[in-house]
């Protein structure tokens, strides 16, 4: 009797461990009772260096005690891409997500709780001139202090990238397409003759969206000969605050950028917010049911 009841447990037990291998085996959709960080090797797909949400995510580390994670460095680009391919096999994936950005309309994402607020609360996208700049070019300066609108504007302009248009084309459509918007942007205000004017920013798709927007504004509405330079974040900050640069509509603020800004603020004249309720934090694609919060990383 005493021996039958062993053999029992030695196969119930045997029975569990078959159960839970079987269940690992469900990773990929965020079943089962694998760890999430074990389905994604604890790595956190990021984007690119110096980036505000790479600082960010460092710091959410910190505060969600994730020390077995690894943020993994990459670009705009190369995290879109990797969100895709593992979001086409249904893999798990966590990644550093903002928006106003497409990949919220070209697949099911959800931003990850963040109770401690690490990712702060919605901020805004702000435009920041280089000190001067109204003295030197008050038509763009006025422009440039008039230019907001919506991430459902900016969405049309992303979107159409996304589909292969060029930035320049993409912008100009979405210019032509909205007259009476634009209107209130540069009403009253005399083109000049010509005036070379200095954009900058960092391909971060809603730049590419709001900066070439503007540059085709200054150019065909304006009068001026406006370029854009793509650059990294350190030089698009240094660029306006030592006057190489005319100015950028890229500050993303009070959060996300805030250690530029605390460097170079006071060399820098902010002319507020181009767009409100923009947000940044750690996402995840829906199908990874059981992960919620930054803190479900925990396990
Ligand atoms: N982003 C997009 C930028 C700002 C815009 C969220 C990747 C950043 O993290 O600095």
């Amino acid at each position: 009797m005493i021996k039958m009841t062993k053999k029992w447990m030695v196969l119930t037990s045997l029975i569990t461990v078959l159960i839970l291998g079987a269940c690992s085996s469900n990773a990929a959709t965020g079943e089962g009772n694998s760890s999430v960080g074990k389905q994604v090797n604890y790595r956190i797909t990021g984007t690119d260096p110096g980036s505000g949400l790479m600082r960010l995510t460092a710091k959410a580390m910190e505060d969600y005690h994730l020390s077995n994670w690894t943020l993994m460095e990459s670009s705009a680009a190369g995290m879109t891409a990797q969100l895709d391919k593992a979001y086409k096999n249904e893999e798990p994936i966590v990644i550093v997500a903002w928006s106003p950005h497409w990949m919220f309309n070209t697949y099911d994402l959800k931003y990850l709780e963040d109770p401690k607020l690490t990712y702060g609360e919605p901020e805004e996208i702000h435009t920041i001139a280089r000190l001067g700049l109204k003295k030197d070019h008050p038509v763009a300066y006025e422009f440039l202090d008039r230019f907001n609108w919506t991430s459902d504007d900016m969405g049309e302009v992303m979107i159409d990238i996304q589909n292969g248009m060029s930035p320049e084309a993409a912008a100009a459509k979405w210019v032509d397409g909205h007259e009476a918007q634009v209107q209130e942007w540069i009403e009253g205000l005399e083109p000049v003759n010509g005036d070379h004017f200095t954009l900058s920013y960092v391909a971060w798709d809603s730049e590419l969206a709001s900066t070439n927007v503007v540059r085709y504004v200054l150019d065909e509405k304006l009068g001026y000969k406006a370029e854009a330079l793509q650059v990294e974040i350190g030089p698009m900050w240094l660029g306006v605050a030592n006057g190489d640069v005319d100015a950028i509509v890229a500050a993303w603020l009070p959060v996300t950028h805030m250690d530029y800004w605390d460097k170079y603020g006071e060399q820098l004249d902010d002319l507020g917010a181009n767009m409100i309720d923009v947000k940044s934090g750690l996402a995840v694609p829906t199908y990874m049911e059981d992960v919620n919060s930054i803190e479900d990383l925990q396990s």
